[in-house]
C-alpha cells in the first residue's frame, strides 16, 4: 500500500526519467509533487551530467531551482519550452484540470502554453472521471482586487453555485498571488456545465486575469497508484 506521498513522489520520478534529456529547458510547475521531480532532476544532472534550464511558475518553485543548483531561466531568455512538468488539483479522462489550489495559475498557464507539451505528475487522489467532481475547493480563479465583488456576483448570477474569495489561512485578509491579484474559489456550481465555453467566457471577463481551467492542454498525465504503480493517461 503506497501512501500519497509516496504516489506523488512515483509519479514525478517516472515523468522526469521518461521526458527528459539533456539540452531541454523545462517548465517546473509548483506544488508538492513537484518538489519530487525537481529532487530527480537534481539527481539527473549530477549522476548523468545532463544539460537543463528551469522556468519557474512561481515563487516557490523559483526557490526551489535555486536551492537544488539548476540553472534559472525565464521567458524572456527562454520563451520555447520543451516541455513544462506540473502538478493538478484533479485530472479528468480526457486531460483536461483543475489547477490553482496553490494560487499559482496565471503563471502555470503562461509557461504551460509556452511549452510543447504538458506533463502532469499526481497521486491517485486527483484522477477523476468529470471535472470538477473530485476537487471540492472549487476552480480557482485569479481576478482584479478591484473587480472581486461584480465578477463574483456575475459568476454565481449566469453560472450558479458560490465563489468565495481565499482568505490566507489566518484570516487576517485576502490570499495574495504572485501577480498582485485575488482568487475566487468557484464551488457548487452545475456539474454538466462545458469547461471549454466556461472558460473562453470567462477570460473575457473584465478584471478576470486567469482561470484554473486548464483545457486541452496536457499531453498525458502520471498518476502515482495505492498499489505502488504508476498509470499513464495520455
Ligand atoms: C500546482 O500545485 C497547482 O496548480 C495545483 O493547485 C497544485 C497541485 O499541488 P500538489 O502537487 O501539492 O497536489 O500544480
Amino acid at each position: 500500500m503506497c501512501s500519497v506521498e509516496g504516489a506523488k513522489k512515483l509519479a514525478a520520478y517516472q515523468a522526469v526519467d521518461n521526458h527528459i534529456k539533456s539540452g531541454y529547458k523545462i517548465g517546473i510547475g509548483s506544488g508538492s509533487t513537484v518538489v519530487y521531480a525537481v529532487d530527480r532532476l537534481a539527481q539527473r544532472v549530477e549522476n548523468e551530467n545532463i544539460n537543463i534550464i528551469c522556468v519557474p511558475t512561481s515563487f516557490q518553485s523559483r526557490q526551489l531551482i535555486l536551492k537544488n543548483n539548476l540553472t534559472l531561466s525565464d521567458l524572456e531568455v527562454a520563451s520555447q519550452l520543451d516541455i513544462c512538468i506540473d502538478g493538478a488539483d484533479e485530472v479528468d479522462c480526457n486531460l483536461n484540470l483543475i489547477k490553482g489550489g496553490g494560487g499559482c495559475l496565471l503563471q502555470e498557464k503562461i509557461v504551460a502554453s509556452c511549452s510543447k507539451e504538458l506533463i502532469v505528475i499526481a497521486d491517485y487522489t486527483k484522477n477523476s472521471s468529470l471535472l470538477g467532481q473530485q476537487y471540492k475547493k472549487g476552480i480557482p480563479i485569479e481576478v482584479s482586487p478591484l473587480a472581486y465583488v461584480p465578477i463574483k456576483k456575475r459568476l454565481e448570477q449566469l453560472y450558479k453555485g458560490e465563489a468565495v474569495l481565499r482568505m490566507a489561512v489566518n484570516k487576517a485578509g485576502p490570499v495574495v498571488t504572485d501577480n498582485g491579484n485575488f482568487v475566487l474559489d468557484w464551488k457548487n456550481f452545475d456539474q454538466s456545465l462545458d469547461w471549454n465555453k466556461v472558460n473562453l467566457d470567462l477570460i473575457q471577463w473584465p478584471g478576470v486575469i486567469e482561470t484554473g481551467l486548464f483545457i486541452n492542454m496536457a499531453k498525458k498525465a502520471y498518476f502515482g497508484m495505492q498499489d505502488g504503480s504508476v498509470k499513464v493517461q495520455s
